[in-house]
Protein backbone atom coordinates (compact mmCIF):
# COMPACT_ATOMS: atom_id res chain seq x y z
CA UNK A 1 0.00 0.00 0.00
CA UNK A 2 0.63 3.29 -0.85
CA UNK A 3 0.53 7.15 0.86
CA UNK A 4 -0.55 8.76 -1.52
CA UNK A 5 -2.33 12.42 -2.03
CA UNK A 6 -4.81 13.41 -4.59
CA UNK A 7 -6.97 16.53 -5.42
CA UNK A 8 -10.34 17.03 -4.80
CA UNK A 9 -12.85 19.28 -5.92
CA UNK A 10 -16.36 19.81 -4.64
CA UNK A 11 -18.72 21.51 -7.64
CA UNK A 12 -20.66 24.35 -7.69
CA UNK A 13 -23.77 22.51 -7.65
CA UNK A 14 -22.78 20.48 -4.53
CA UNK A 15 -21.57 23.16 -2.94
CA UNK A 16 -25.32 24.88 -3.66
CA UNK A 17 -26.87 21.53 -2.09
CA UNK A 18 -25.33 22.34 1.26
CA UNK A 19 -23.77 19.07 1.20
CA UNK A 20 -19.92 20.27 1.79
CA UNK A 21 -19.78 18.53 5.05
CA UNK A 22 -21.94 15.34 4.03
CA UNK A 23 -18.76 14.91 1.48
CA UNK A 24 -15.85 15.59 4.18
CA UNK A 25 -17.41 13.00 6.02
CA UNK A 26 -17.23 10.33 3.40
CA UNK A 27 -13.37 11.25 2.81
CA UNK A 28 -12.90 11.12 6.54
CA UNK A 29 -14.92 7.77 7.37
CA UNK A 30 -12.94 6.18 4.09
CA UNK A 31 -9.42 6.82 5.95
CA UNK A 32 -9.11 10.07 3.37
CA UNK A 33 -7.26 13.25 5.48
CA UNK A 34 -7.55 16.50 4.10
CA UNK A 35 -4.29 18.22 4.23
CA UNK A 36 -4.99 21.01 2.32
CA UNK A 37 -8.77 23.03 1.96
CA UNK A 38 -9.96 26.29 0.25
CA UNK A 39 -13.77 27.92 -0.96
CA UNK A 40 -12.52 29.71 -4.22
CA UNK A 41 -15.18 31.48 -7.10
CA UNK A 42 -12.78 30.30 -10.03
CA UNK A 43 -12.22 32.49 -12.63
CA UNK A 44 -12.73 31.30 -16.59
CA UNK A 45 -8.84 31.42 -16.74
CA UNK A 46 -8.33 29.18 -13.84
CA UNK A 47 -10.84 27.19 -14.86
CA UNK A 48 -9.76 26.74 -18.28
CA UNK A 49 -6.13 26.01 -17.24
CA UNK A 50 -7.64 23.55 -14.76
CA UNK A 51 -8.99 21.49 -17.56
CA UNK A 52 -6.61 22.18 -20.35
CA UNK A 53 -6.07 18.92 -21.24
CA UNK A 54 -9.90 19.01 -22.10
CA UNK A 55 -9.74 21.63 -24.41
CA UNK A 56 -10.50 20.17 -27.53
CA UNK A 57 -13.36 18.31 -26.40
CA UNK A 58 -16.81 18.82 -27.32
CA UNK A 59 -18.03 19.62 -23.62
CA UNK A 60 -15.63 21.91 -22.68
CA UNK A 61 -17.20 25.51 -23.01
CA UNK A 62 -19.96 23.64 -20.62
CA UNK A 63 -17.41 22.43 -18.76
CA UNK A 64 -15.41 25.70 -17.94
CA UNK A 65 -18.84 27.52 -17.63
CA UNK A 66 -20.18 25.39 -14.95
CA UNK A 67 -17.29 25.16 -12.77
CA UNK A 68 -17.34 29.15 -12.42
CA UNK A 69 -21.25 29.14 -12.04
CA UNK A 70 -20.93 29.52 -8.53
CA UNK A 71 -18.18 28.53 -5.50
CA UNK A 72 -16.20 25.21 -5.13
CA UNK A 73 -14.39 23.80 -2.16
CA UNK A 74 -10.88 22.49 -3.51
CA UNK A 75 -9.25 20.09 -1.22
CA UNK A 76 -6.04 17.90 -0.75
CA UNK A 77 -6.60 14.36 0.57
CA UNK A 78 -4.06 11.85 1.92
CA UNK A 79 -4.57 8.46 2.58
CA UNK A 80 -3.49 4.85 1.25
CA UNK A 81 -4.04 4.27 -2.34
CA UNK A 82 -6.03 8.00 -2.25
CA UNK A 83 -6.53 8.33 -6.02
CA UNK A 84 -8.40 5.30 -6.55
CA UNK A 85 -10.31 5.72 -3.19
CA UNK A 86 -11.62 9.16 -4.32
CA UNK A 87 -12.35 7.35 -7.54
CA UNK A 88 -14.21 4.75 -5.61
CA UNK A 89 -15.93 7.46 -3.64
CA UNK A 90 -17.06 9.85 -5.89
CA UNK A 91 -18.78 6.47 -8.50
CA UNK A 92 -18.54 7.24 -12.10
CA UNK A 93 -18.37 10.52 -14.26
CA UNK A 94 -22.42 9.87 -15.36
CA UNK A 95 -24.67 9.53 -12.28
CA UNK A 96 -26.80 7.31 -13.84
CA UNK A 97 -23.71 5.32 -13.71
CA UNK A 98 -22.54 5.82 -10.91
CA UNK A 99 -22.46 3.06 -8.20
CA UNK A 100 -25.27 3.43 -5.59
CA UNK A 101 -23.97 4.95 -1.99
CA UNK A 102 -21.22 6.48 -4.36
CA UNK A 103 -21.29 10.73 -3.61
CA UNK A 104 -22.76 11.49 -7.57
CA UNK A 105 -25.48 8.32 -7.31
CA UNK A 106 -26.56 10.46 -4.43
CA UNK A 107 -25.68 14.31 -5.16
CA UNK A 108 -24.96 14.55 -8.75
CA UNK A 109 -28.03 15.63 -11.23
CA UNK A 110 -26.08 15.20 -14.91
CA UNK A 111 -23.13 14.32 -16.18
CA UNK A 112 -22.50 17.76 -16.38
CA UNK A 113 -23.28 18.87 -12.60
CA UNK A 114 -21.44 15.71 -11.27
CA UNK A 115 -21.28 17.11 -7.73
CA UNK A 116 -17.43 16.48 -7.90
CA UNK A 117 -13.92 16.43 -9.24
CA UNK A 118 -11.21 13.98 -8.83
CA UNK A 119 -7.43 13.37 -10.32
CA UNK A 120 -7.20 9.90 -12.65
CA UNK A 121 -3.42 9.28 -11.60
CA UNK A 122 -0.74 10.15 -9.18
CA UNK A 123 1.29 12.00 -11.64
CA UNK A 124 -2.46 14.66 -12.72
CA UNK A 125 -2.88 14.53 -8.29
CA UNK A 126 0.80 16.35 -7.88
CA UNK A 127 -0.33 18.59 -10.84
CA UNK A 128 -3.11 19.33 -9.86
CA UNK A 129 -2.69 19.65 -5.93
CA UNK A 130 -0.10 22.36 -6.98
CA UNK A 131 -1.91 23.82 -9.30
CA UNK A 132 -4.12 25.17 -6.84
CA UNK A 133 -2.04 24.80 -3.05
CA UNK A 134 1.79 26.05 -3.31
CA UNK A 135 3.34 23.28 -0.99
CA UNK A 136 3.70 25.34 2.10
CA UNK A 137 -0.55 25.17 2.35
CA UNK A 138 -0.51 21.45 2.24
CA UNK A 139 0.25 20.04 5.76
CA UNK A 140 2.04 18.40 7.40
CA UNK A 141 4.68 20.57 4.79
P1 LIG B 1 -13.56 15.00 -13.23
O1 LIG B 1 -12.35 15.23 -14.09
O2 LIG B 1 -14.44 16.23 -13.10
O3 LIG B 1 -13.21 14.38 -11.91
O4 LIG B 1 -14.48 13.94 -13.95
P2 LIG B 1 -14.05 12.57 -14.64
O5 LIG B 1 -12.58 12.34 -14.50
O6 LIG B 1 -14.96 11.52 -14.12
O7 LIG B 1 -14.42 12.87 -16.15
P3 LIG B 1 -13.52 13.55 -17.31
O8 LIG B 1 -13.53 12.62 -18.48
O9 LIG B 1 -12.20 13.98 -16.77
O10 LIG B 1 -14.39 14.83 -17.70
C1 LIG B 1 -14.32 16.00 -16.94
C2 LIG B 1 -15.72 16.52 -16.73
O11 LIG B 1 -16.26 16.92 -17.97
C3 LIG B 1 -17.65 16.63 -18.00
N1 LIG B 1 -17.94 15.74 -19.10
N2 LIG B 1 -18.96 15.90 -19.87
N3 LIG B 1 -20.89 15.59 -21.92
C4 LIG B 1 -19.90 14.73 -21.82
O12 LIG B 1 -19.78 13.78 -22.58
C5 LIG B 1 -18.93 14.91 -20.76
N4 LIG B 1 -17.90 14.14 -20.55
C6 LIG B 1 -17.26 14.66 -19.47
C7 LIG B 1 -18.02 15.96 -16.69
O13 LIG B 1 -18.62 16.94 -15.86
C8 LIG B 1 -16.70 15.50 -16.14
O14 LIG B 1 -16.71 15.48 -14.75
MG1 LIG C 1 -11.16 13.79 -15.03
Amino acid sequence: MALERTLSIIKPDAVAKNVIGEIYSRFEKAGLKVVASKMKHLSKQEAEGFYAVHRERPFFAALVEFMISGPVVIQALQGENAVLKHRELMGATNPKDAAPGTIRADFADSIDANAVHGSDSLENAAIEIAYFFPATDVYPR
